[in-house]
């Protein structure tokens, strides 16, 4: 009878379980699995049933719950106790502060906001924290330093919140004019990173940074460029006519807009240049051409290299489809490009063996600092795809060339050899050369001509591959100066 009571009361217990846990994917969508587990326990309860009993006469539930279900909801609870520590952490860092209060630690932003944003360009999975960022926006309004923070933040994680982000956009523009110049830049770069183009954001960052440009480094200054040339913007300012907000009053033609930071420059250093040429001229592989020098370098990477950063890349997703942002034929036609794309720019990536060698290996043969060579690039072609005549070289609208100048050479290293009649090539018209991928060799050629101009002659192509294979490599491009250091995760 005592037990009956104690069954009917654990019942009820479980009947309320579930009824809470029926609620919590209205606040927590990706946990509508959970709702199953007290169905689960209420079935293994069977409290009207007759009882399973074991040999000791005791019944063996809960521990008759499924481990893979156990284990979920255990998953879930942690899930939900870290969501109430991450709404704590933001708040505190950012609103509970005074206004001159110590730096904010952004790495702590960044990983409790990364939390809730695990895979790139997904919104943001959980309603709760949606809701306590819209409302802690506004309370930011006044603390320029806190908001410069949570949006370096937000891009980092590639939040995609649209509303936090028009949000901030609106109180930016109307804050800005109290912000120091570094606020300002570290506002363009974050709004910059997350593709945030709204003119009227641009136009206030710019007119307000018109009077701060001196308070800034030479680093600042080229990474508020960078920002502006990012998202299409001139890095100049609105004329003495124009407005932040231009309607009503048609634009004042007769004020000509002032430079603030001037155009990066195509045009590479020719002392760089002429070493640069000179170091592909003395490659130690097979000499395609003179001039320009296009060189086939074998074993520059193993098949146990070639292999493991196919699966870096695999294991963390990183592969998309390819950019076609600046991809264009030397006389400025768009390019067909159909491959996807593994960009290794975590930290992370740059401390794994194959990746060091590789940067390494680029900068013993081509004479320059490893912080000159970009993250390195992986292609993959599937059958069909194909990236047609372009150049590597950016132009002056590759807001690119503001952080690390021109790109003055390429090393294309082959990650696998391609069966006869594939295709796959990678082909240089203009010049007569087509080369078959070999796995681990490296095809090297320059960019730019000795006095640093970009070479339209170094067009080429990647032919579609034509069989039911896939073709890998990996793009090893160096730049004319270091690029800063890497900002984001
Ligand atoms: O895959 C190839 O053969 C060429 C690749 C290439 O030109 C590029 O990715 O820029």
């Amino acid at each position: 009878m005592a037990l009956g009571h104690q069954r009917r009361a654990s019942f009820l217990a479980l009947a309320a379980l579930a009824a809470v846990f029926s609620l919590l994917p209205r606040y927590i969508p990706d946990i509508a699995w959970v709702t199953t587990v007290p169905f689960q326990l209420l079935l293994s309860a069977r409290p009207y049933a007759s009882p399973r009993r074991t040999e000791t006469g005791m019944r063996s539930a809960p521990s008759d719950l499924d481990p893979a279900v156990a284990e979920k909801l255990k998953a879930a609870q942690e899930r939900i106790s870290q969501a109430k520590q991450a709404m704590a952490v933001l708040r505190n860092e950012l609103c509970g502060r005074n206004f001159f209060s110590p730096e904010i630690d952004r790495s702590l932003l960044i990983e409790v906001l990364r939390l809730f944003a695990p895979e790139s360009a997904k919104p943001m999975r959980e309603p709760i924290l949606q809701k306590e960022l819209i409302n802690m926006i506004p309370d930011m309004r006044q603390d320029t330093e806190a908001l410069a923070a949570l949006i370096n933040a937000m891009a980092t994680v590639r939040l995609a919140y649209e509303p936090a982000w028009q949000l901030l956009a609106d109180v930016v523009v109307e804050e800005c004019s109290s912000a120091s110049g570094r606020q300002l830049v570290a506002f363009a770069w974050a709004f910059a990173t997350a593709g945030e183009p709204r003119q009227d954001l641009w136009t206030a960052l710019k007119s307000m940074m018109a009077g701060k440009r001196k308070e800034l480094s030479a680093e600042e200054r080229v990474t508020f460029a960078w920002s502006c040339a990012e998202v299409g913007q001139h890095a100049l300012l609105p004329g003495p006519g124009d407005r932040p907000h231009p309607q009503p009053t048609p634009p004042d033609t007769t004020s000509r807009p002032t430079e603030l930071f001037g155009e990066a420059s195509e045009v590479a250093a020719e002392k760089e240049s002429r070493a640069m040429l000179e170091a592909i001229r003395n490659l130690d592989g097979k000499h395609l051409l003179k001039n320009p020098p296009v060189v086939l370098v074998p074993d520059v990477v193993t098949p146990e290299q070639s292999q493991e950063l196919i699966r870096l890349a695999d294991e963390s997703k990183l592969w998309w489809q390819s950019s076609r942002r600046g991809a264009r034929t030397a006389a400025g036609e768009d390019a067909l490009r159909t491959s996807s794309s593994a960009v290794l720019s975590a930290p992370r990536m740059f401390q794994e063996p194959p990746v060091k060698a590789i940067r390494s290996w680029a900068s013993q043969v081509l004479k320059v600092p490893e912080d000159t060579v970009e993250a390195l690039q992986l292609v993959r072609y599937q059958k069909g795809e194909q990236y047609s005549t372009h150049v590597d070289w950016g132009r002056k609208q590759d807001a690119s060339l503001w952080l690390g100048g021109q790109r003055t050479a390429t090393a294309l290293i082959y990650l696998n050899t391609l069966p006869k009649d594939c295709g796959g090539e990678t082909s240089f018209e203009r010049l007569g050369i087509q080369v078959s991928p070999q796995a681990g060799a490296a095809l090297v050629w320059p960019n730019v001509d000795s006095s640093g101009r970009p070479q339209d002659l170094v067009e080429h192509r990647a032919m579609p591959v034509l069989c039911e294979t896939q073709k890998y490599a990996v793009n090893v491009w160096i730049r004319e100066k270091p690029l800063p250091a890497y900002r984001g995760d």
